[in-house]
């Protein structure tokens, strides 16, 4: 478990509640990794072109030894065969998002995966999670703190903590 990673899960389709837990189970049982920190739940507004339900938000921390795409390639098979998930409307609705956020220190961009996640510092629905369980965690490319990041962003795209 060498390595600090953060990933954000997001549901607006069926039980949201569940659907968060047991994507949390699924995670928790990721070869090589472990689960060592979690936020609580939050209701969030709908971010995007796409005029779809609120979705229910959370982030993890997750140590592990795999690299950023073995582990991207774990998440992306809880999202497709225990979740079934439909990906027919890019940005849409969906029973669970997962995705990765921060990987250590790296900076990379391939064809399949960009870390850190290209939005992750405009989003309140994932600065909020993230800021509440590592408020000191640095961006790698901004140099800022998540509670810096979250403490300056625009008014807007309300969150809840339930
Ligand atoms: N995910 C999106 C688009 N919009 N809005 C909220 N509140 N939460 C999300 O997880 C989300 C979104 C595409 O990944
Ligand atoms: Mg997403
Ligand atoms: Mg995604």
């Amino acid at each position: 478990m060498e390595f600090v990673s953060y990933v954000g899960l997001g549901s607006n389709l069926g039980d949201r509640e569940l659907n968060l837990l047991r994507a949390i189970a699924e995670i928790g049982k990721i070869p090589a990794s472990r689960i060592t920190a979690l936020s609580g739940f939050y209701d969030t507004e709908p971010v995007g072109p796409v005029p779809q339900d609120p979705f229910l938000n959370a982030v993890l921390r997750l140590e592990t030894s795999l690299t950023p795409h073995q582990l991207l390639a774990e998440l992306q098979r809880i999202e497709t065969e225990v979740f079934r998930r439909d990906r027919t409307i890019p940005q849409g609705p969906r029973t669970m998002d997962l995705d990765l956020l921060i990987y250590d220190d790296i900076v990379l961009e391939s064809e399949t995966l960009t870390i850190p996640h290209p939005r992750l510092h405009d989003r309140r629905f994932v600065l909020a999670p993230l800021a509440e369980i590592s408020p000191d965690q640095t961006h790698p490319l901004f140099g800022k703190t998540t509670a810096e990041l979250l403490r300056d962003l625009p008014p807007g795209g309300q969150v809840t903590k339930i």
